[in-house]
């Protein structure tokens, strides 16, 4: 019989790549927003498995996909709790190498959607050599963990199934709520427009820029892709813009005027905390 001579046995362990699928999904998720929950809460719950500033990768392989994961921010701390809460365990079975980045919008001029999340492209490649970007709501929580928070061969749009539409695409163009980019296919499009103050439009133009340069779009099917949405009002200073929709008839024209090439913002203060890096920038809004 063959013997393993143990103490030759090597202390140092080389890990291997992650799998492509993931082992440790569970599928559809218990989501609710009616439980009561704090930061400090959530710190204690999560900050045994995370590093400073909301970073994160797996100890047991390799991970292929370093992400990440942008969200545009003004006033919605109540939000942040509920998204922290369910994302970092998922993203964790996910076994992506990670960083969440809350990208704030200073003062109270009107809002930019759009700008908050190119800024976030910019900033967060000042942290690591990211190749993947995750653009999303604060108020979306997916429902099922096999939704994966990585890029793929085409941009891909994430939230295709909302408890507020029904869990159908309100329209089969619709790119809103969550998405991923990798940095080739932002960088084709000229990264996303500046010029959406306000709310809306500005997830149609990403959809337009993506087709114009010659692209289409992936996405997980609609059992998977199901979603929770926190429930709101719309903000103040986030009113819809009636010059957004007249915008659209232009994105061909203006895409390659307005976009990562043409961004211009102030970064006023990073703070890292354990669950994630919170970037408060001027972007210049109008009142
Ligand atoms: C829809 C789309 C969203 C975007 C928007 C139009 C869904 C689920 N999402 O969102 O992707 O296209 O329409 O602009 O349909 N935010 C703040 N503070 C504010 C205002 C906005 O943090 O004062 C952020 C936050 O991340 C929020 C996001 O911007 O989730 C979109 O704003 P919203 O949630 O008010 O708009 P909603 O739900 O109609
Ligand atoms: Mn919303």
């Amino acid at each position: 019989i063959p013997t393993t001579d143990v103490s030759t046995a090597a202390s140092t362990v080389v890990l291997g790549a992650c799998p492509d699928t993931p082992p440790k999904l569970v599928g559809p998720l218990q989501v609710d927003f009616f439980t009561r929950r704090t930061l400090d809460e959530v710190r204690k719950e999560l900050k045994g498995s995370l590093q400073e500033g909301g970073r994160y990768k797996p100890t047991e392989c390799i991970s292929k996909h370093k992400v990440a994961i942008i969200i545009p921010f003004r006033n919605r701390y109540e939000h942040l709790v509920h998204w922290l809460h369910y994302l970092h365990p998922i993203l964790r079975r996910q076994q992506l190498d990670y960083g969440v980045y809350v990208i704030n919008q200073d003062g109270d001029g009107i809002f930019n959607r759009a700008k908050l999340m190119n800024v976030g492209f910019v900033e967060t490649q000042k942290y690591d050599s990211y190749e993947c970007f995750v653009f999303s709501d604060i108020d979306l929580v997916p429902i099922d963990d096999r939704n994966l928070y990585r890029c793929f061969d085409k941009p891909r749009h994430l939230a295709v199934a909302m408890d507020k539409f029904n869990f159908q695409l309100p329209y089969n163009t619709y790119f809103g709520g969550v998405s991923s980019l990798s940095k080739a296919q932002y960088m084709r499009i000229n990264g996303f427009p500046n010029t959406y103050w306000g709310w809306g439009g500005e997830d149609d133009d990403i959809y337009k820029r993506i087709v114009f340069r010659g692209m289409s779009i992936s996405r997980p099917d609609s059992v998977i892709g199901k979603y929770k949405m926190v429930k709101h009002k719309r903000d103040l200073h986030n009113e819809p813009n009636p010059k957004n929709p007249d915008k659209l008839g232009h994105t061909q024209s203006t895409m390659d005027q307005d976009g990562i090439n043409s961004l211009k913002y102030t970064v006023k203060k990073v703070e890292k905390d354990v669950l994630y890096t919170f970037i408060t920038v001027d972007v210049d809004a109008p009142k």
